[in-house]
């Protein structure tokens, strides 16, 4: 597995998730954070009433929901990695999302790509999404890691339906790598990366936060997961301003406030 720290160089980051379509950095976050973000990710989980039969709870745009979450948006250990990989342009993909795995679930996904439904865009794929996701917990084999295929981000097809079972649960395939590591790592993968959960088997929830990141001329992902705008209008650091969507696509590189990172 590709394990990274914040003090890996920045040139070796990029070229692992460019290679291989990710790395595990841990360390991404301090102990410290991770109890400050631990508390505000539980107030959200105590306002979600678990719907019956659940196997999870997502929240959408958890951004917004406490200043804890705001910080991950540039978050210094893992932001300009982020920047790196897709450029001066970047901006948010969506508001960010809390995904809480409940023990003892299947799968609640299995293997794709997540743009397999654009299928009139050719392989392989050029442009992807970015997903920095932070573990508020320590994910273990038995905590239903996210698991991935490296370098199949830069296949020439999309992702095979045989690789799941019929009734929805993800095949073993030689090769996979369930990504798992101690709270306070962030997985930070493309998009386009073969990829499935894989079922939770332990006692103990997996307790993640997914950061989205996308060129300025990609739209956001929509229907409730996107960031609002005031939420947009409130931000006055220039690259948060950025983030949100506060600069101009069409416009030279060098009005990117991120351009500088
Ligand atoms: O949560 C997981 O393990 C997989 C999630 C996934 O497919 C995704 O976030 O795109
Ligand atoms: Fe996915």
């Amino acid at each position: 597995m590709n394990r990274v720290t914040p003090k890996t160089p920045r040139d070796e980051i990029v070229a692992l998730i460019r290679r291989d379509g990710y790395v595990l950095m841990e360390d991404a976050l301090t102990s410290s954070q991770v109890a400050t973000l631990s508390i505000a990710y539980d107030a959200q989980l105590a306002r979600t009433p678990l719907a019956p039969g659940a196997t999870r709870v997502e929240t959408p745009r958890i951004l917004e929901r406490d200043p804890a979450f705001e910080t991950l948006m540039d978050l210094p250990t893992t932001f300009p990695i982020a920047r790196a990989v897709i450029g001066a342009d970047i901006e948010l993909a969506s508001g960010g999302e809390l995904d809480h795995k409940l023990p003892r679930t299947p799968a609640y996904i299995s293997w794709h790509n997540d743009f397999q439904w654009m299928t009139d865009i050719p392989y392989p794929r050029q442009n992807f999404w970015l997903r920095c996701t932070y573990f508020l917990s320590d994910v273990r084999e038995d905590t239903g890691p996210f698991t991935l295929l490296p370098g199949t981000h830069r296949n020439d097809r999309a992702c095979p339906p045989e690789m799941n079972e019929a009734n929805g649960q993800p095949k073993f395939i030689p090769g996979q790598i369930g990504v798992t590591g101690p709270a306070g790592s962030c997985l930070i993968n493309n998009t386009e990366i073969w990829h499935t959960n894989s079922p939770l088997t332990g006692d103990l929830p997996r307790r993640l936060i997914m950061i989205l990141y996308k060129h300025a001329w990609m739209k956001q992902w929509e229907q409730g997961y996107e960031i609002t705008p005031e939420f947009a209008d409130r931000q006055t650091d220039p690259v948060r301003r950025q983030l949100t969507g506060g600069v101009a696509w069409h416009q030279d590189r060098s009005h990117f406030p991120a351009a500088e990172i």
